[in-house]
């Protein structure tokens, strides 16, 4: 096996993975690299992620850009979306320019960018994701937004999902790839429950949106790969 994959389970550790070169795969299960892929499969023409909320706002007297921003959970105030994927599948998003800025998941997009490409990854289009690498000939880093820098369950489950996948095609770069393997294989059974109980589903169901979370655990949903191009996140497939 000539390429490896490798998971980096937080954004605070990022600084001590080699991307150059890379196909870095960016998760944040919930939610938003779910909303991503959702709105880039329902026919958003492009999504720009930014990692500061004052950047976003800018974007708001701008013509032409749908924004969305959200911070613990919580859509801001003056922006029109918040970080439901159930907000992304409406008429309004077909060819739709969406800016959009959140907690954990945008930061792991602007950490990932000296990386040779960046996709975002999701429970809902894992399958195309694995494909889509396995045609690039290109060594992978996952790396998880978790929760303001810590650790979460979710996301680290989606990187064993992906390791699963790529196994054959992949060597397993370090201990992190092995752990996220086990953990997946020992839960992939019982995947909406063990992401129900996990830190920030319970964060989330105080807001009233489980359904989001049952949405956000389903696999294959979608044939969709986002991949940044410039500053802009489009669907390759
Ligand atoms: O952290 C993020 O990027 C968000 O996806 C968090 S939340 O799901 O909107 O709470």
């Amino acid at each position: 096996m000539s390429n490896s994959i490798d998971v980096c389970l937080s954004p605070k550790l990022i600084d001590l993975y080699d991307l150059e070169g890379k196909i870095v795969v960016v998760v944040d299960i919930l939610r938003a690299t779910s909303v991503m892929t959702t709105a880039l499969a329902h026919g958003a023409k492009e999504i720009i992620p930014v990692e500061k909320l004052e950047v976003a706002k800018e974007y708001l007297t701008k013509e032409g850009y749908l924004c969305a921003a959200e911070r613990g959970g919580e859509q801001i105030a003056g922006f029109p979306l918040d970080n439901s994927p159930f907000n992304y599948m409406k008429d309004n998003i077909k060819g739709a320019s969406i800016v959009i800025t959140t907690t954990n998941g945008t930061v792991a997009i602007e950490k990932s960018a000296v990386a040779d490409q960046i996709l975002v990854g999701s429970f809902l289009n894992l399958t195309s994701v694995a494909e889509y690498i396995k045609t690039q000939n290109k060594d992978v880093v996952v790396h998880c937004a978790g929760w303001k820098g810590k650790t979460n369950m979710e996301d680290t489950l989606y990187a064993g999902a992906l390791v699963e996948r790529l196994q054959s095609t992949h060597a397993l770069g370090c201990d992190t790839p092995h752990m996220a393997l086990k953990y997946w294989e020992a839960v992939k059974n019982d995947l909406q429950q063990t992401v129900a109980d996990s830190a920030h589903a319970k964060r989330l169901n105080k807001l009233n949106i489980t359904k989001d979370i049952r949405f956000c655990t389903q696999i294959d949903e979608y044939d969709v790969v986002p991949k940044m191009e410039g500053t802009s996140l489009v669907a390759v497939k």
